[in-house]
């Protein structure tokens, strides 16, 4: 590590040289860039390995956090503060001229996700490295993240997300670590000395080879592993050379059918689609993780197979990886020789899972055909696991044929993946307090009552590292002035500004970084958009992925009737506000593209209407992901967290939000129901139905959207400018959302709530009124934030479910 800057600004020199052959006049921001990157990389190398050997002799317990998405973001940045050199790093380079922001920004994110699921999951391995825990991640290394987003005229195009044009530094390719997963072909049984065995024939043999990310943990020399696996052809000599040309396109088509594996992320997280290739996506992630997984535990690991469950931990981040269960079967039986028994033993007493949502939409049912063709040997453990799970169901109830066929792992001609994972795990849990009490009593009451043992709750939670040290570095070390360092390390100490709150001097400096981010906000909002926006009207902001449960559609319209109050008195007292959203659709998600183009419509007539007198002002920013939201969610003021009570299983922007300091408006739903407990609720906006009652009105019924649109003419007219060309608009542009909300009645109660936000609304204004009163508010939120900290949530999963122990790196 550099002792000091000289020391630094010497080797960066050198290294610039070295990756560029350039001098530091000559050098392109993406040289110095790379320049910088290599050198964070090299430095973390020794510590890197002396961690997993470190592992290995201590024989801990380790755990292996299967995802099929890492929403990583940058890294230059984090890897420097978690390394602590962040500082010297900044120092020296301001010595040589370079402004290390300009350089930080050369690094394309790492998009390997759709949302809050992918970045729950890089949000974790920062947490187990940083508490000196054995895990790692295994994920895919696609080719292309999820897309990029362009605004035209409103509406959002989708263009490739290629990522890795410039060499990716943080990663490691590892060929010698490659193995082999199989597709297609079929399964032949065989008596060997009176036992059965299966022989697998005729499949398709897929490379997999892993890249490796070091995950650098906080302050200690823990430097873990997130592995990505990249789908390549096996070559033969015969393939390369063969001077057949028909043979040798032959073997093009088939290594470009091979590469489509690790192609690209699928782009939509709301519609479970039955489609081959992403099922391929998610045994060649299960194949190849697990086997390697398995060598490296048979290369290090002097214990049988049988002790599996004592050294490691598998664990299921949606049932996307579920197949994990039956391949652990797989190799257990066909080519280690345990009986089923044993096998089923280890292999649930090693995995885990977490349900990430209850949408019915979302869940996973693979139809048996494809499934089948596809992995016919997984099929058959699936079909002889789900076997023995209805024996067990018949001899707990006896004749009751349609609880069991609830419960089956297959039927009607699907395999059910949730079922398969929640049978196969020793722990299931759900994201936050209210989501697991609804799976226990509702969406999965059924398996709640065969396995209650099994359910547990823990509550999300984000790095504060990344959300608060690394993207609000002033706010941070207004903290530290105030309460010392050990909130760093133990986020729950953040309650000691509790006693900060009415103190006027804190008070001043909270707001005047609020106001410092607000202003580099605005600078980003005209760079990118043209718009200005006052940095001294109220920020409020909603970015997330855009779904109907969301209801980004309820915030517009209560801008529309902002505006339209607005039209009719120019003089009405309100408080500037600047509307301010972030979100990608899914590209075959219509009806969540008409609301982008809603939301653009409407921004485009409030901010070029002079009568209003500036006073509102609504701006979309493309392109939202990771990097954006560092910038954004620091200068927000008010945290709109608004989804239909009981849709949003946590959210965790609520959580990066109350940690800077913004307050929230928003529904009992997910974990806002637990940051309200913390805060109180006289610092947080709450409104809206309540879970329970609008899981009482999906299954009684009783509500009607089109009386609320007869009675409450605010909503009328609303929806009128739908339909009537109001926003310049053709006429017939948002008639979906119309219909929706007045024929399909309201599917996520929009009108329902609209009344009580609107109202809700009017007390933000009242109270960002008196400055005092809100700063003491927004230092109340910092102060319970560090509940929602992953450090906590991981220290839960360590303890209450993996059962692993920190482990000292010297
Ligand atoms: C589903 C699918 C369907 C097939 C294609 C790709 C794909 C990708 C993701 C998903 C499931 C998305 C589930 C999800 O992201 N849940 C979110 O998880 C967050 C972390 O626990 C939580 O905070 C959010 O409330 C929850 O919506």
């Amino acid at each position: 590590m550099f002792s000091d800057k000289e020391v630094f600004k010497k080797e960066f020199i050198e290294t610039l040289e070295y990756t560029s052959s350039k001098t530091l006049d000559e050098a392109s921001p993406i040289n110095l860039y790379n320049t910088l990157g290599t050198m964070i990389r090299s430095y973390v190398s020794k510590n890197w390995i002396n961690t997993i050997k470190t592992y290995q002799q201590s024989g801990e317990k380790q755990v292996y956090y299967f995802s099929m998405e890492f929403l990583l973001g940058r890294l230059l940045q984090s890897n420097m503060l978690n390394l602590n050199i962040l500082n010297i790093v900044k120092e020296g380079l301001d010595d040589l001229g370079v402004n290390i922001d300009a350089i930080v920004e050369q690094e394309h994110d790492a998009g390997l996700g759709n949302g809050g699921l992918g970045r729950l999951a890089a949000c974790f391995l920062d947490s187990i490295a940083s508490l000196q825990l054995p895990g790692h991640g295994c994920g895919i290394r696609y080719k292309y993240g999820l897309f990029e987003q362009k605004l035209v005229d409103g509406y959002q195009l989708e263009l490739p997300d290629y990522w890795l044009k410039e060499d990716y530094v943080w990663e490691v390719r590892r060929t010698d670590r490659s193995v082999h997963v199989r597709f297609g072909g079929h399964v032949e049984m065989n008596q060997d000395n009176g036992e059965l065995t299966f022989e697998h024939k005729n499949y398709e043999t897929v490379l997999a080879v892993p890249y490796d990310v070091p995950i650098v943990g906080f302050d200690n020399n823990t430097v873990n592993t997130l592995r990505l696996w990249s789908a390549e052809p096996v070559i033969t000599g015969y393939d390369m050379y063969t001077s057949d040309r028909e043979n040798y396109y032959k073997f093009l088509n088939y290594k470009r059918s091979i590469e489509t594996i690790s192609e690209f992320l699928y782009p939509d997280d709301s519609h479970f689609e039955g489609k081959k290739l992403r099922l391929k996506q998610q045994y060649f992630l299960v194949s190849a993780g697990l086997q390697s997984i398995l060598q490296s535990y048979k290369r290090k690991i002097k214990a049988s197979l049988r002790d599996l469950p004592e050294k490691i931990v598998l664990h299921i981040n949606d049932t996307h990886p579920a197949l994990i269960v039956p391949e652990l079967m797989r190799i257990l039986i066909d080519e280690e020789g345990f009986s089923w028994e044993d096998a089923w033993r280890i292999t649930t007493q090693t995995c885990a899972y977490t349900n990430h949502t209850t949408l019915v939409e979302a869940l996973e049912k693979w139809p048996i055909s494809l499934f089948k063709e596809l992995l016919p040997r997984i099929y058959m453990i699936v079909e002889e696991i789900n076997e023995r799970f209805c024996r067990d169901l018949w001899l707990k109830y006896p004749g009751e044929y349609n609880r069991i066929s609830e419960l089956a792992i297959i039927a009607d001609e699907q395999v059910r993946m949730a079922h398969l994972a929640i049978v196969g795990s020793f722990s299931v849990n759900g994201v936050a307090k209210l989501h697991t009490d609804i799976l226990k009593e509702r969406e999965m009451n059924n398996f709640y009552q065969v396995y209650p043992e099994k359910f547990n709750n823990k509550t999300n939670g984000i790095t504060h590292r990344r959300w608060l040290m690394s993207a609000n570095p002033k706010l941070a070390s207004h903290i530290t002035d105030a309460i010392g360092t050990r909130w760093i390390k133990q986020p729950r100490d953040l309650i000691g500004l509790l006693k900060y709150a009415n103190d006027s001097s804190f008070q001043e400096k909270v707001s005047q970084v609020k106001l410092d981010n607000k202003i580099a906000l605005a600078k980003y909002i005209k760079a990118q958009t043209g718009i200005v926006v006052d940095e001294h009207s109220i920020f409020d902001v909603q970015v997330k992925r855009l779904h109907a449960y969301k209801r980004q559609l309820l915030n517009v319209f209560h801008i529309m009737e902002l505006y339209n109050l607005l039209r009719e008195n120019p003089n009405l007292d309100i408080v500037p506000r600047t509307f301010i959203f972030g979100a990608k659709a899914a590209p075959s998600y219509f009806f969540a593209k008409e609301i982008i183009k809603l939301i653009n419509t409407v921004a485009n007539v409030v901010n070029n209407d002079p009568h209003i007198q500036g006073k509102l002002k609504v701006v979309f920013l493309e392109n939202y992901g990771v990097s954006i939201a560092e910038k954004i969610i620091p200068a927000a003021d008010v945290s709109e967290q608004i989804s239909t009570a009981s849709k949003e299983a946590s959210g965790t922007g609520n959580m990066k939000f109350m940690m800077n300091g913004a307050l929230t408006i928003g529904t009992l739903d997910g974990a806002n129901v637990e940051i309200c407990d913390m805060v109180g609720r006289d610092n947080i906006f709450i409104f809206g139905l309540t879970s329970e009652e609008v899981l009482n009105y999906y299954s009684h019924g009783g509500y009607v959207a089109r009386s609320i649109y007869n009675n409450d003419p605010r909503v009328r007219t609303v929806l009128d400018q739908l339909m009537d060309g109001f926003c310049g608009n053709d006429k017939v542009e948002f008639k979906d959302i119309y219909y929706h909300i007045l024929s399909n009645n309201d599917e996520y109660f929009v009108l329902k709530d609209f009344d009580n936000y609107v109202e809700t609304h009017q007390k933000v204004d009242l109270t960002y009124r008196d400055q005092k009163d809100w700063v003491k508010k927004s230092i109340v939120n910092i102060a319970h934030s560090g509940k929602f900290s992953s450090d906590r949530t991981i220290g839960e999963y360590a303890t209450d479910i993996w059962g692993i122990r920190p482990v000292i790196i010297k």
